[in-house]
């Protein structure tokens, strides 16, 4: 069966480079800290907080979910912008199907190795664009972009797709992650320049 391609809207646009970026052709690398080496055998997605039920998916459960792909344009707080990127892996909605989530939750707190969090609302986390990705242009995600499950959220700035994923925390009140405590925006809108709080 073919998988769906969702075009993300912000790739429609007439003009897509939002204001103060600049075109790379290139891929660059950048996040805080090493990049981990994680055996798949090892690795597990978990659903936490304000669900019925806390949900621990091994690499076994969480490959064989149903898979869509993203075609998505990239822009980093520092300027970058990287277009036409087409991921694959599971929609967010298909993470939603997996549990009950509570109606206190509104927050989305997304978890990742070595301590890095970023914060989502569930609306921004539930958007029909975003994914956990394990594929990149056809190829699997390689250990410096995330391997083996990284968070896209097409239509923000690209902090938020935390690398090398282990789970989502819902929660009713927000937190900032790891950048956003660090001096970047709460929200990270690049049609805005919502850059730095
Ligand atoms: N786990 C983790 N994910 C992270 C980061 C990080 O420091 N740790 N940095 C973010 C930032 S600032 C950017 S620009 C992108 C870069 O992703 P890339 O290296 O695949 O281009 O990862 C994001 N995800
Ligand atoms: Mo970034």
């Amino acid at each position: 069966m073919e998988e769906e391609v969702i075009i993300s809207p912000d790739t429609q646009r007439e003009n897509r480079l939002p204001p103060g970026q600049r075109l790379t052709e290139k891929w660059p690398v950048l996040h805080y800290g090493f990049v981990p080496h994680i055996d798949p055998a090892q690795w597990t997605f978990t659903i936490s907080g304000l669900v019925r039920e806390r949900r621990v998916l091994a690499y076994e459960e969480f490959a064989p979910l149903p898979r869509v792909k993203v075609l998505s344009d990239i822009h980093c707080v520092t300027g970058w912008s990287r277009l036409n990127n087409l991921w694959g892996g599971v929609s967010t909605s298909v993470i939603k199907s997996l549990t009950t989530i509570l109606p206190e939750a509104k927050f989305v707190i997304v978890h990742a190795a070595g301590n890095f969090t970023t914060n989502l609302t569930l609306s921004d986390f539930f958007a029909p664009d975003v994914l956990f990705a394990m594929e990149h242009d056809g190829q699997p995600l390689t250990p410096e972009h995330g391997y083996p499950v990284r968070l896209v959220v097409p239509r923000l700035y690209f902090w938020k797709s935390a690398k090398w994923v282990t789970g989502i925390e819902f929660r009713a009140k927000d937190m900032p992650g790891f950048w956003e405590s660090r001096g970047y925006h709460n929200h990270g809108d690049p049609w805005k320049e919502e850059r730095y709080s």
